[in-house]
């Protein structure tokens, strides 16, 4: 008999695991989640002690922010590439309600159809390059165009050669879970990156710079704090490589659309209004691997539902595996937006951005906009444009952080229609 407030989270044998999570990407905590026949469990990663936890009941458990913290939760590769330090993705409590603030005062709808329409406008520009070409590179060219759309929108000037800076701030997130040179190229991308960012934000502060009236480059660079104070320079250039960088990342998705459009001809034919356009991009972001996983630590001791929490405890929960928990999907493992046809979901099921709230958690400061920039890119890819897609190797692994097709989505015969 096991006493009821006693009961152990099931554990993996073995010193440390961080090899394997390497290894098994997106289905680390899946295929641990499968073989333990249980939403939680631990691990060793990092040479530490581990919580995995999967399934909406689970998630909902780790945003509760009396139970849950940020802070030191991110490992320092992620630190080095992805997130930047000092961000907003590791603070706490009213530090991070108030920058939280800052990042949702400009999701606004009127922004979200700003950046939505010059979006619009760079791509039709690109076209014209592309039609030119014998073959167009769409993974790659997407990350320009996106990447130009974010800094007219944030208020950042744009310089000469987009496309280097494009795959500077596209190593970023393509680097995080990688070893070896290849890590290291993503941190070398940040430092160079938030050099860049932060002349801007002087030359904001200076006075120097014009057409900045408005903008999320002026009010990133004049934010205060809650404690008054302006954010050290190196901050604020951190938090606008957090619009710019994600802005850019979207192309992933995009590369998943247009493999979508291509792997199922019959969910294509559907896509006739704007509403069928949103189901089949939702459907994109719950389907196809992007975030792994994110991490948080437990902020206090507590006990729940007789499992113990030890304060500190890395904690992961699996986002991935949670858009394909088969408690949570019917046929998970099937591309159909039509699942999406009035669905009445909890805010810890479909998570692919995170999951809990907007203002006072973690979820997304981005969310709607990612989806606003998928409908516009599956609108001009679907009504505008004619292409081929010839043959090519148009796989993607789980196990690689972050996976993409393996040829970048080659198009040939592009024309505008
Ligand atoms: C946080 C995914 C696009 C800005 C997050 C989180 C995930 C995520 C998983 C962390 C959730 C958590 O830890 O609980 C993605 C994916 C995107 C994307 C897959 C697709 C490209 C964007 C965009 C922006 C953005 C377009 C802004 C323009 C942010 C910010 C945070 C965040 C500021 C930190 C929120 C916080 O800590 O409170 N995103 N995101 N993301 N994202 Fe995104
Ligand atoms: C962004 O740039 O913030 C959005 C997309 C980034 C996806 C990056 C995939 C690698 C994530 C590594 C694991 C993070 C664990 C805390």
């Amino acid at each position: 008999f096991i006493k009821e407030e006693n009961r152990n989270i099931p554990e993996e044998e073995g010193m440390d695991h961080s090899l394997k999570l390497l290894k098994e990407g997106y289905q680390f905590i899946l295929n641990r989640r499968y073989t333990m026949e249980s939403n939680i469990f631990e691990t060793k990663l990092l040479g530490e002690t581990a919580i995995c936890l999967t399934g909406s009941k689970m998630a909902e458990l780790f945003y509760d922010t009396e139970k849950f913290k940020r802070e030191g939760a991110a490992p320092k590769p992620v630190q080095k590439t992805l997130f930047g330090e000092g961000g907003v993705q590791g603070l706490d409590g009213e530090a991070h309600r108030h920058r939280k603030a800052m990042f949702m005062q400009v999701m606004k709808p009127d922004d979200l159809q700003t950046i939505r329409r010059l979006f619009a406008e760079r791509w039709q520009k690109h076209v014209r390059v592309w039609e030119q070409q014998d073959e167009m590179q769409f993974y790659k060219n997407v990350k320009t165009v996106l990447f130009e759309a974010a800094c007219e929108w944030t208020g950042v000037p744009l310089e000469e050669d987009t496309e280097a800076r494009a795959e500077q701030i596209s190593e970023m997130f393509e680097t995080p879970a990688h070893i070896g040179l290849r890590h290291l190229k993503g941190w070398k991308a940040r430092s160079d990156a938030e050099k860049w960012m932060i002349s801007y934000v002087e030359q904001v502060r200076n006075g120097e710079l014009d057409h900045v009236a408005g903008t999320p480059l002026e009010a990133f660079s004049l934010h205060r704090d809650h404690n008054g104070e302006q954010l050290e320079a190196e901050t604020a250039a951190v938090e606008l490589l957090n619009l710019i960088r994600p802005i850019t990342a979207i192309s992933v998705y995009a590369a998943f659309t247009a493999l979508a459009l291509h792997e199922y001809p019959g969910e294509a034919s559907k896509l006739d209004s704007d509403d069928a356009r949103e189901r089949f991009v939702q459907e994109v972001r719950r389907y196809y691997p992007f975030f792994p996983f994110t991490a948080a630590r437990v902020r206090k001791d507590f006990t729940w539902e007789g499992h113990t929490f030890k304060e500190d405890t890395l904690t992961l929960l699996d986002l991935y595996g949670t858009n394909h928990h088969p408690e949570e999907w019917e046929n998970p493992g099937l591309f159909r937006p039509s699942r999406f046809e009035g669905w009445q979901g909890t805010p810890f099921q479909f998570i692919p951005q995170g999951g809990g709230e907007f203002d006072f958690g973690h979820r997304c400061a981005g969310e709607w906009m990612t989806v606003e920039l998928l409908k516009e890119i599956v609108y001009q890819l679907h009504e505008h444009l004619s292409y081929d897609l010839p043959d090519q190797k148009l796989s993607f692994s789980l196990t690689e952080i972050p996976a993409i097709p393996e040829s970048g989505i080659i198009l040939k015969n592009v024309q505008p229609v």
